[in-house]
């Protein structure tokens, strides 16, 4: 079947949030467009869904600013500003999705000690959350996907897609995301194409079917 995953459309994403990207909440109407004229048997949303302190935030960090690059777990890590976290109005869906349209919550990010873009695994490729397994029990065949942000959770859930789902096809639609930086965009759509994710439009998502 097919299915579409929506990548943290949190308000903490979208303009007002504490993580805002710019015109993050365009991907909104077009998000409820695919669920309504799409075709999916399966929705799911990805939530990013930190505890208070987790270690990508700038905050945990003594002396490190937000979008300067830190250690966590012995790695690089982006500091970012304290976002979405648990129960907070920053992490909960924008008031205009269609959330009763969701079969499935991924919430990820979880683990103080280690980031997750991915809706798929952390990001140090250890855990993963078992969405690959949901979907591949739904026999998930065509995989679609919008959200928040390009250059970072949506490229991260969208190549561990075309990793982890070798039996599907996994399509970016991209009207329906936006992201952090132009060169991170430019970067991730580059990276996701050459890893065999399909580039399409709302429209080609939506006259394919
Ligand atoms: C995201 C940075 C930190 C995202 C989440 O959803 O793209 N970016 N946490
Ligand atoms: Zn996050």
């Amino acid at each position: 079947m097919k299915a579409l995953l929506l990548v943290d459309i949190q308000n903490g994403f979208c303009p007002g949030g504490n993580l805002a990207v710019a015109e993050g909440d365009a991907v909104v109407p077009v998000a409820n467009t695919l669920i309504e004229r799409g075709g999916y048997g399966f929705v799911v949303a990805s939530q990013d869904w930190h505890p208070p302190g987790h270690g990508s935030f700038a905050s945990s960090h003594p002396g490190k600013a937000p979008f300067e690059v830190g250690e966590l777990a012995g790695k690089p890590q982006m500091m970012w500003p304290d976002h979405c976290v648990q129960g907070t109005e920053d992490a909960a869906f924008h008031p205009d999705l269609n959330v009763s349209a969701i079969d499935y919550v991924q919430r990820k990010g979880e683990d103080p000690a280690v980031d997750s873009y991915s809706a798929f695994r952390d990001n140090d490729k250890n855990a993963v959350t078992g969405l690959d397994a949901v979907l591949k029990e739904k026999n998930v065949t065509v995989l679609d996907i919008v959200g928040l942000a390009t250059d970072y959770c949506v490229r991260f859930s969208a190549l561990d897609a075309r990793a982890m789902l070798p039996h599907a096809t996994v399509r970016l639609v991209t009207d329906g995301c936006r992201g952090i930086t132009e060169e991170g965009v430019t970067e991730a759509l580059a990276e996701m194409r050459d890893a065999g994710v399909e580039i399409i439009s709302l429209d080609e998502a939506l006259h394919d079917h």
